[in-house]
């Protein structure tokens, strides 16, 4: 593709995890980046307020509209005027547990969510002609029950209404490359994390209790199914895939993944090791924070992405673990140095997941 004016990407999903690393990665590229963001009654946008200009400023090059991908004639009117040459679709209720709680919803958002953003971009393109490349973060909660190692080849058996969610957005975007020749690309990604993961994933609500339990916030850590199995990664390099894959020749579906799997409680080992303590003097099982269908051990084979994409993780799992803790270490600290100073601080969450 050439481009005298920069390309443009358009995210939904940019104040979540991936978004903001994304987000990053393609302003670092020289694109104009747009981003679909939730009308809430307070601010969302931490992950990518240090990305943020005032569209007055001449050097802004990130741009923010309310919408959400239950609404399809607010994402028509997007595309049509934000014109994008790529769509990353990262937008979703993604929450395993949650899920449960809201099928309905999951439903709605993560799956038609989806059917109503390609159906947006074909009828986009058949008027205009312009091209519009589209990435659909798909995931490995679609493999579920299968046996370990999972790849391309391997039949999905979601476990989870978000699992059966991301299915459905899976063959929605292959139906749309195979009947529409749009260029739509599934990643499939193994679970990356990062300091900036939501506080409710597992590795996340660990991190920040070991950083809180270490400077004297917090007493315990409740947690669920500590033999359940992860392909760790961190989002950083993940988001690189995404960005590779809309840059093929030709369009077609990835794994992304390490190739390790450990345990959460091996999760917790290491985070509470590398601040001096043992998990097992803190972590206390709730048995709330079991699934009604659990994903026991997911394993990701890479392989013949790596190959095709020449993409390979930077990140060891040590590593990852090192830079959440820290990260963590010193949020708390600052915590705690706001509260002697006499405010008040909740931890966030309502504790069910
Ligand atoms: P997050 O939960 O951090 O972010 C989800 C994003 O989706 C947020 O920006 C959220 O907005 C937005 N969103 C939620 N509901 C809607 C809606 N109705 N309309 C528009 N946007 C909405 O997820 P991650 O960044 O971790 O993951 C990105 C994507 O990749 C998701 O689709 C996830 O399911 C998928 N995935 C993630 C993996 C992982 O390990 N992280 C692995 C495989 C797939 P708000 O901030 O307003 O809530
Ligand atoms: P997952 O991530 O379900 O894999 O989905 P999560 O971190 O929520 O759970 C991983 C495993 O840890 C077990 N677990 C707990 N999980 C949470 N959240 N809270 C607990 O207290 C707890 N205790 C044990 C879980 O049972 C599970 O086995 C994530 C999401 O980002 C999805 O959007 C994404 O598609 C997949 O990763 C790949």
């Amino acid at each position: 593709m050439t481009h005298t004016s920069p390309r443009k990407a358009l995210l939904t999903g940019i104040t979540g995890q991936d978004g903001s690393y994304l987000t990053e990665l393609l302003l670092a590229k020289g694109y104009e980046v747009h981003g679909i963001i939730r009308r809430a009654s307070s601010f969302n946008t931490e992950r990518i307020d240090h990305l943020y200009k005032d569209s007055h400023e001449e050097d802004a090059r990130m741009f923010l509209h309310y919408g959400d991908l239950a609404d399809s004639s607010n994402l028509r009117v997007l595309i049509e005027r934000i014109r994008p040459d790529e769509v990353y679709n990262l937008g979703a209720q993604s929450h395993v547990k949650v899920s449960y709680d809201q099928a309905e919803y999951t439903a709605d958002v993560t799956g038609l969510g989806t059917l109503r953003l390609l159906e947006a971009i074909r009828d986009y393109r058949e008027r205009t002609g312009h091209e519009v490349r589209y990435y659909q973060a798909s995931s490995s909660e679609m493999f579920g029950a299968a046996k370990p190692p999972q790849g391309l080849h391997t039949p999905f058996h979601p476990r989870s209404p978000y699992a059966v969610a991301k299915v459905y957005a899976f063959w929605q975007t292959v139906n749309h490359r195979e009947a529409y020749d749009l260029y739509a690309c599934n990643g499939i990604l193994f679970n990356h994390e990062s300091p900036r993961r939501g506080e409710t994933f597992v590795t996340r609500k660990i991190t920040r209790a070991v950083g809180r339990i270490k400077v004297g916030l917090q007493k315990k850590l409740y947690l669920g199914n500590l033999e359940a199995r992860r392909d760790w990664g961190h989002a950083r390099d993940y988001v690189e895939a995404m960005w590779l894959m809309l840059q093929q020749d030709t369009p077609r579906d990835y794994c992304i993944a390490t190739g390790e799997a450990y345990s959460v409680r091996e999760f917790a080992e290491r985070a509470f090791g590398r601040v001096g303590l043992d998990y097992r003097d803190y972590v206390e099982i709730d048995p709330r924070y079991f699934r009604p269908a659990e994903v026991d051990y997911l394993l990701g084979d890479a392989e013949e992405t790596r190959r095709v994409l020449g993409w390979t993780p930077r990140t060891s799992f040590d590593q990852l673990v090192e830079e959440m803790v820290e990260h963590d270490l010193e949020l708390a600290r600052q915590e705690k140095t706001l509260i002697n100073a006499g405010h008040q601080i909740a931890l966030r969450g309502i504790g069910n997941q």
